[in-house]
């Protein structure tokens, strides 16, 4: 029987193998496992008991707030008060960033953004929903800062997601390659499925929502016009967390361009693009708003948006060349 490595384990190896761990990041990491493991457990029962369904609140998106998108953030919020590891975090379903101000967290060194159930809508189809995080240490002294919060995302110490599919999965980075970790509920424990995850560098899977071609700028739909001159297969779930996932797997590019309809893209830069891109360019991709670096975008505000293109480098370069080609005749 192959030894199994569990999360911790593997997080305390790491730790070891950094002379300048102090621990405090492992106990992070931890923590957000056990919240995912709670939540894992949640989703899992959604069509059992009446945990499912609106909860009638709005998020900051102003849109319309599940009970698990709740339950989703409640749970991190006290997972993350409860680490002493944190001092600050940043969610979707919050308007503003909240501080953790308590005598065991205010003097941590990080904060912590999430989209804590991203693809909600899916969740009454039964189609894969998932976590996203990204750790940052704080620039700040003394009271939290929204600069804490809105630093590139180049600056990010961790990021990851867990993804509540046919099974549970957790994929994360510390800046030294991306490990994923399947749940055994039999035992409880998040064990190393994935070790050193690389992206293939090309691929011939595109995933965008074609319904949106009619708001598409003449660049794009070039560009899925050569996507479907090569023959690619186009797959969409809907649910970011699970089409970056299978990108990352099987390569391809995953796109959410700016339109008519959202002209600063859909997605949010803060907890949503910043720790993909740190997943896809560890695992060897490439993640841009189809002229600069995902990762090197200024933020101004916790829910900015911004187009975003990830996947295989050679085919988020040319989804860039056809973005830049258009460019070029219009300027
Ligand atoms: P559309 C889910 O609502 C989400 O935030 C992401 O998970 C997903 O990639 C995107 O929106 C889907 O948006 O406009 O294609 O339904």
């Amino acid at each position: 029987m192959h030894k199994i490595i569990t999360l911790d384990e593997f997080v305390i190896q790491s730790q070891k193998s950094n002379p300048y761990a102090t621990g405090e990041l492992s106990s992070l990491l931890r923590d957000i496992g056990l919240a995912s493991k709670i939540i894992s457990r949640a989703v899992n029962k959604a069509g059992l008991v009446d945990i499912v369904g609106k909860a009638g609140q709005e998020n900051a998106s102003g849109e319309t707030v599940q009970k698990l998108d709740v339950l989703a953030d409640n749970v991190l919020i006290s997972c993350l008060k409860n680490s002493g590891q944190c001092c600050g975090i940043a969610s979707e379903e919050n308007d503003d960033f909240v501080p953790i101000s308590d005598e065991h967290s205010k003097n941590a060194k990080y904060v912590v953004l999430f989209d804590p159930l991203d693809g909600s809508s899916n969740i009454d189809v039964n189609v894969s929903i998932g976590t996203i995080f990204a750790i940052y240490r704080r620039t700040s002294h003394g009271e939290i800062e929204l600069k804490d919060f809105t630093q590139k995302g180049h600056q990010q110490v961790a990021a990851g997601y867990v993804v509540y599919g046919s099974s549970t999965m957790m994929v994360y980075s510390t800046g030294n390659g991306v490990n994923g970790f399947t749940l055994d509920p039999s035992i409880g424990e998040f064990c190393l499925s994935h070790r050193d995850i690389k992206i293939p560098e090309n691929g011939k899977i595109y995933s965008v929502n074609q319904a949106n071609y009619a708001v598409f700028s003449e660049e794009i739909k070039n560009y899925v016009k050569h996507c479907m001159d090569k023959g690619f297969t186009m797959r969409y779930i809907g649910s970011m967390v699970a089409d970056v996932h299978r990108t990352l797997i099987k390569g391809g590019i995953f796109f959410y361009p700016a339109t008519s309809k959202s002209p600063k893209g859909k997605l949010r830069l803060l907890y949503e693009c910043n720790p993909m891109a740190m997943l896809i360019e560890q695992a060897g991709g490439k993640a841009t708003d189809g002229h600069q670096r995902i990762m090197d975008l200024e933020a101004n505000e916790l829910h900015q948006r911004t187009p975003v293109f990830l996947g295989s480098k050679n085919l988020v370069t040319k989804a860039e060349e056809f973005i830049q080609a258009h460019n070029s005749i219009t300027s």
